[in-house]
């Protein structure tokens, strides 16, 4: 039995490379360093370079759903919680009395997006470098992806390699598109985007999605060689 998808989205069977066209044919080519740095007004700058060593890793099955209203079910990720990682090199490195609220996570491609800190600290937030039991493949975020079941897929950057701990908002990457970029993105409250209504995203994005499967999946091909 599976339960119903989140509003406005539908199931597909294969599970492509996706993201925003920008970043389309900027996949980044190994080797991968694997280290993740730190940086942002609140946080002692620092390079952790073995991430997930020596944190309980865990596997946790999830579906994943695309704010253009595509989605996937029954993803198995195998990676740490990122709060274990938070707690083990961030929150050491945390100005004393400062208040750490806003993240923004930095992608090898480019990307970057901002979360709220307590999202990020639930128990299904992942540091993921596996998918379905294998390594993680370029196309789908290696060397290390977020993976975050309960927001809209924008939010689970690829490919991360940088980590900002801020107070403030910080502004978007792309201020064109910052109606795009919803802070929390939450899939059950259907928070796609800041501004816009739900209903009409929706409809603006679904007929993007073949269109962008095949950019990226050009993309991948040309940048992977
Ligand atoms: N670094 C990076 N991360 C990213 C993106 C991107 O373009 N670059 N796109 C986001 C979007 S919009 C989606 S839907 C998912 C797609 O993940 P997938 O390529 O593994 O399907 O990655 C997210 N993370
Ligand atoms: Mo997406």
């Amino acid at each position: 039995m599976s339960a119903a998808l989140p509003p406005g989205q539908r199931e597909r069977e294969d599970f492509p490379r996706f993201g925003l066209p920008p970043f389309a044919d900027r996949q980044p080519v190994p080797p991968f360093r694997g280290s993740l740095r730190l940086l942002g007004r609140v946080v002692e700058a620092a390079e952790i370079l073995a991430p997930l060593a020596g944190l309980e890793r865990i596997e946790r099955l999830s579906d994943f759903h695309c704010v253009t209203t595509w989605s996937k079910r029954n993803l198995r990720w195998g990676g740490v919680r990122f709060s274990d990682f938070y707690a083990a090199h961030v929150a050491p490195r945390v100005a004393p009395g400062a208040h750490a609220r806003f993240v923004t996570a930095h992608g090898l491609d480019g990307y970057r997006t901002t979360l709220w800190l307590p999202d990020l600290l639930t128990d299904d937030a992942l540091l993921a470098d596996t998918l379905n039991g294998a390594p993680l493949s370029i196309g789908h975020g290696a060397p290390l992806r977020l993976v975050l079941p309960a927001q809209y897929g924008y939010k689970s950057v690829k490919h991360m390699d940088s980590l900002g701990l801020w107070d403030t908002h910080p502004r978007s990457q792309l201020p064109a598109l910052a109606f795009m970029d919803h802070l929390r993105a939450r899939v059950d409250r259907e928070e796609r985007g800041r501004w816009l209504p739900a209903w009409l995203l929706r409809q603006v994005y679904r007929p993007l999605i073949p269109w962008n499967v095949k950019r990226f999946s050009r993309g991948g091909a040309a940048a992977s060689g």
